[in-house]
């Protein structure tokens, strides 16, 4: 009877029926994700890529599927419809510009895949469609620039003059920082806006439209501040500024927003005024949500992060060598 028993059992470990949970194929036990990125604009979304691409690996229990739209929310919208055709298990978004998610959303919501937002936000009827939101306060980080220039400023009764180089139009970092500028335009009359341009956080187009601007201006026009909203406009401003022989960091101050690496470096050396730092490292942050919603519980629906801010005073080699990005 024994040597019986003995042999079924060998022949079901043969078969492969009955078994055990630790013997299914990799392939079943991961978590699969996919993430749609914006695109690849700044050294700061290329940063916030390369974060979410060191978590979600397969070492770690993840299959990811990562699709980078090019700046164009249409890719984007393909993109999670993919996904939903793949069933994955969460969608990772990060929004291009605010509005049109509402029905792509549903259809997530519908197939029953959890969507997590990252770094901007979306504005839909029912915030329902979305489990979570990691990301940067950017009304604040423009309070921080703009509280910033009343320092600066404080005693001045003069003209303060302001070129404003606006990020992506509707995106959640473009609002938040334009407002914040808004509203410190508001309470201050001798602040005047020069311009308003559109940069679309990339450098390229930052010197081109800077470029044309300043071509336009007489020479005599003093310029006093550069609201750059994100770092790689600062550097098509800085050279577009240089090409008409203005002096970054004593005629003119640069802010800018990310403190990425070259913006650090920059504002050491006195070129760029201040860079107020916006996180991108939020692949963990992602994670948390996940694996909160992996246990069964509901994750805390929004998510901050700390940000600091630097000038060349507060600003070392050591401070530049230490920063991940
Ligand atoms: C901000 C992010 C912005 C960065 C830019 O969190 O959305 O987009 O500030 C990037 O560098 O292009
Ligand atoms: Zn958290």
């Amino acid at each position: 009877m024994k040597r019986l028993i003995c042999l079924i059992l060998s022949l079901l470990l043969l078969t492969g029926c009955g078994k055990s949970e630790t013997e299914q194929p990799e392939e079943e036990k991961l978590i699969v994700v996919g993430i749609s990125q914006v695109g690849a604009e700044s050294d700061w979304r290329v940063a916030n890529s390369e974060s979410m691409k060191s978590v979600f690996t397969e070492e770690r229990d993840y299959r990811l599927l990562f699709e980078d739209a090019r700046q164009i929310q249409e890719n984007q919208i393909i993109a999670v419809r993919r996904f939903i055709q793949q069933r994955v298990d969460y969608i990772v978004l990060m929004p291009l510009s605010e509005t049109g998610w509402d029905s792509v959303l549903q259809e997530a919501w519908d197939a029953g895949i959890p969507v997590i937002l990252v770094d901007r936000m979306v504005d839909v009827e029912d915030d329902s469609l979305y489990a979570a939101h990691v990301g940067s306060d950017f009304y604040a980080q423009g309070r921080k620039a703009v509280t910033w220039m009343e320092r600066k400023f404080r005693n001045s009764s003069e003209a303060v003059n302001i070129v404003h180089i606006q990020g992506t139009p509707g995106s959640t970092a473009q609002l938040g920082r334009t407002n914040a500028l808004e509203d410190g335009l508001t309470a201050h009359e001798n602040w005047n806006l020069l311009a308003r341009l559109d940069g679309d956080f990339t450098q390229a187009k930052t010197y081109e439209v800077m470029s044309r601007y300043l071509g336009t201006l007489p020479p005599e026009q003093g310029i006093d501040v550069v609201y750059c909203e994100n770092d790689n406009e600062a550097f098509g401003a800085i050279e577009a500024l240089e090409r008409y022989g203005y002096q970054c960091g004593t005629d003119v101050n640069v802010i800018c927003f990310d403190a990425t690496r070259n913006a650090l470096k920059l504002c050491m050396e006195g070129k760029i005024a201040l860079t107020v730092e916006c996180n991108p490292l939020l692949g963990p942050l992602v994670e948390e949500i996940i694996q909160t919603m992996e246990a069964g519980q509901i994750p805390q629906k929004q998510h901050y992060i700390e940000e600091k801010q630097f000038t060349s005073r507060n600003l070392t080699q050591q401070i530049i060598d230490s920063r991940e990005y």
